[in-house]
């Protein structure tokens, strides 16, 4: 048995493929999972949990998730930076339990730490800035109160504002990646062995050193003709890529897929469970 670890799919009706890799990833891959944990920006925008009503998209997702959940599996949700405005309706819907952000627990003997990725990125101190403010509860409140047409409005001006970002810092910047001292921080803080998030769009799998002590960074890769998933076992771990598994005209691309990371690098095995720096 082993727990599944995903984040950064950004699903949205714009991308039925992605959609559609993580509905069948459900049925697939993650079937027999023990639990599976959602680390952010599962969807690409959330507006609120009343456009639900309206959104048909969501609501195959919601409903896929609740037949999941409804076989027994827990599936554990933390906010991301995009979907941050999820709230009760959705977790009642889907049967996901909603996660604070660090969240840290007790993993197959390991203390291990959970967390977006965002709050990591201390070298770009307008965004931490910005995210205190856009997640203070009376600037939720106020924001989730307006009518849906300005809520709109407002997300696209703010991502029309982050895109001009990225045309003077490309996304390779040191200030849209973690910083060390803010990753020693926290396997500190949760004095944990694992930490493992999302966000940058960075999958590997890092060593850090805490202390004296040696720990482990996995980065969960974003989703898009093909996913990522860590899967981790009393055993092993492993970051792997999920790739469509029927083929649908106009669907499968080899082009886009040939391009992608070779993930059979982040493969590791426990021979030896002393050898194993996570025991
Ligand atoms: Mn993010």
């Amino acid at each position: 048995m082993s727990t599944f670890f995903i984040s950064d799919l950004h699903l949205s009706q714009s991308r039925p493929e992605t959609t559609d890799l993580f509905l069948n990833f459900l049925k697939q891959e993650a079937s027999d999972a023990e639990a599976l944990y959602i680390l952010g920006d599962f969807f690409e925008v959330w507006l609120g949990d009343d456009i639900l009503k309206q959104n048909s998209h969501d609501n195959r997702i919601i409903t896929a998730l609740a037949d999941y959940t409804k076989t027994g599996i827990p599936v554990y949700f933390m906010h991301g930076n995009r979907d941050f405005l999820i709230g009760p309706q959705f977790a009642k819907m889907s049967g996901c339990k909603i996660l604070p952000d660090p969240f840290s627990l007790e993993l197959y003997g390991q203390k291990v730490v959970l967390t977006h990725g965002d709050l990591l990125c201390t070298l770009d101190q307008s965004y931490q800035r910005f995210r205190r403010f856009v997640r203070h509860p009376i600037i939720k409140k106020i924001f989730l109160s307006l009518p849906l047409s300005l809520r709109c409005n407002i997300a696209n001006r703010i991502r029309a504002k982050s895109r001009q970002q990225f045309k003077i810092n490309s996304p390779s910047h040191p200030k849209y990646d973690v910083t060390l001292d803010a990753v020693q921080e926290i396997l500190r803080q949760y004095n944990a062995e694992l930490l493992i998030h999302g966000h940058t769009h960075r999958p590997g799998i890092h060593t850090v050193s805490v202390d004296g002590h040696v720990a482990k960074r996995i980065v969960l890769g974003e989703w898009l003709k093909t996913g990522s998933m860590l899967e981790l076992s009393a055993s092993r771990f492993e970051l792997k890529q999920i790739t469509p598994t029927q083929w649908e005209p106009g669907f499968f691309d080899f082009e886009a897929i040939k391009d992608y990371p070779d993930f059979s690098q982040y493969r590791h095995e426990f021979k030896n469970p002393s050898e194993d720096p996570l025991q």
